[in-house]
Formats: structure tokens, sequence, C-alpha cells
């Protein structure tokens, strides 16, 4: 098993949902980490929290994943002793909307296809050639049920992690021969502000999506992220699907 003691972990989304608990998870292991979002505030006091109770050091970085000269300038610019980045947790992300995709909203598709494909690649882009260039590192992409199957209404959303499979994919290809890993984790449910952002703020329509049955938190995910970046350095888990007992596919649910 891996030890995560002083080792340094990027976690992008860090200020809600699964972002903030695979920083905590990681914190609590020992790690150093870099936590990147838009709401700084949230970070900071995410940042005051880990410090308080596991003595964490953070570096915190403001910036919208979808401006890729910020990412890109942000993240070649890292100060010398966060260079050496060890892990790096694809996660910001989300969905905008449960429309017909003939009745869609192109806005919430640029946003989309912008943050959770565009965005994960400028991160990608600018942080694994350092992890070849010293031979060690993990990245680990949030996917989604999502990207195994369409649903209805899911559409462009669907297709953003379906393209995040394909991409964990094909750097696992690429970077064959290396020992860099990755793995795209792909949860069902998980009670986050996920269904908040999606129906925009619409807090009640969010809340149905998970009335009557025990979705995952994110919590639950943070463990298997945990998990995978801990296996010794043969081992790679290059896909995993956690969905709740309650939950069979991206459709079929038992609500009780
Ligand atoms: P949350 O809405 O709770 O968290 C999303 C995080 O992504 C926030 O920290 C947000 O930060 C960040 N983010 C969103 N857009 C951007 C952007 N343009 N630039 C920078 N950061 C951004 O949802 P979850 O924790 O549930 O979502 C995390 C990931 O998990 C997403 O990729 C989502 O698709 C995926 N996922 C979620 C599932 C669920 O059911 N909840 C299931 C499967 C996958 P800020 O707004 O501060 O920038
Ligand atoms: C989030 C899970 O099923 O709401 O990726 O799309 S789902």
């Amino acid at each position: 098993m891996i030890s995560l003691k002083d080792k340094i972990a990027l976690v992008t989304g860090a200020s809600s949902g699964i972002g903030a608990a695979t920083a905590r998870a990681f914190a609590a292991n020992g790690a150093k980490l870099i936590l990147t979002a838009r709401r700084q505030e949230r970070l900071q006091q995410l940042a005051a929290e880990l410090q308080e109770q596991f003595h964490t050091e953070t570096l915190l970085l403001t910036f919208d994943v979808r401006a890729r000269e910020s990412v890109i300038s942000e993240l070649s610019n890292l100060p010398l002793a966060w260079q050496a980045v060890d892990i790096l947790v694809n996660n910001a992300g989300l969905s905008r909307g449960l429309s017909k995709l003939h009745e869609g909203s192109i806005d919430d598709w640029e946003e989309m296809i912008d943050a959770n494909v565009k965005g994960l690649l400028y991160v990608t882009r600018t942080i694994v050639p350092g992890m070849v260039a010293r031979g060690q590192g993990h990245v680990v992409n949030i996917g989604s049920i999502a990207g195994r199957a369409a649903y209805p209404g899911g559409n462009v959303y669907c297709a953003s992690k379906a393209a995040v499979r394909a991409i964990s994919e094909g750097l696992k290809q690429d970077l064959l021969g290396t020992p860099v890993r990755v793995t795209d984790i792909q949860p069902g449910l998980v009670e986050t502000e996920f269904s908040i952002v999606r129906f925009h703020g619409d807090e009640q329509r969010a809340g149905k999506v998970y009335e009557n049955l025990t979705p995952l938190t994110a919590a639950d995910v943070a463990d298997v992220v945990l998990f995978v970046v801990t296996r010794p350095p043969h081992v790679n888990i290059s896909e995993l699907l956690l969905v709740p007992t309650d939950q069979a596919t991206a459709t079929l649910v038992h609500r009780h």
C-alpha cells in the first residue's frame, strides 16, 4: 500500500461535494493539498478546517477550469515546493439541465463541455508532463455512471462523461511504459450540490432526485478515491463504477 504522507495531491473542484470530501480523506492520511475551485471563501474554510484537524499544508488556487490561459498559467507557475504533484484528481465538473436534446440550452451544453471535457484536458496537459519526467504520478478522473450509457435528458452531460472515460483510457495507453497510473471513477447518485447546480438553483427539484432512496455521500466516493491511489505501484484500477445499493442503472432506482 502506498502512503500519502507528504505526497502532493491536486484536487480540482475542492470547494464542495466529492472534491472537498477527497481533500478531507487525503488530509487525514497526511497528504499536502493543492485545492482549486472558483469559490475562494469555500476553499479557505476547508483549508482552515484541515489545518486545525490534521495540520495539513494547503495551496489554494482560484480559477475557472474553462479559462484555458488561467489554468495553464496558474498550474505552470506553482511555487517550487508544490511543483512535484503526485496525485491529480480531476473532479471539477457539473451538469446543467435535463432537457431533451432538441429542446436543450446551448449555453448549458457549452458550460458542461468546457468544464467537464476541455477543463479536464487543460489541467491534465499541464500537470502530467511533470509526472512523466519525475517517474511518479496518478491521475484520477471523476467520470460518472452517465459516461457508460446515456439516459433520457442526460444527452450532453452523458457525452461529456463518456469523453472523460475515453480520455482516461487514451491517457492510460499513452502513458504505458511510464509508472504514471490513470483511473476513471464512475459514481452513480451522490447527494452533493450537483443537482442544485443541474437545476440552476431549484433546491426542491434537486431534493426530489434523492427522495426515498439512500444515495452515496461524497465521503463514500472519497473512500474509493483514497483506495485507488493507495494501491501498490504495480496495481492500476483503470475504472470503477460505484452506485448506491438503491440504484441498479442510471434510471433504475428503488425508492422506499
Ligand atoms: P458539486 O456541485 O458539489 O461540486 C462541483 C465542484 O466542481 C465544485 O467544487 C465547483 O467549484 C467545481 N466546479 C464546477 N464548475 C467549475 C468550473 N467551471 N471551474 C472550476 N471549478 C468548477 O458536485 P459533485 O461534488 O457531485 O461533483 C463533482 C464531480 O463529480 C463532477 O465532475 C460531477 O460531474 C461528478 N459526479 C457527480 C455525481 C453526483 O451524483 N453528485 C455522480 C457522478 C459524477 P466552484 O463552483 O467553487 O468553482
Ligand atoms: C451524476 C450521476 O446519474 O445524475 O453523474 O448523471 S447522474
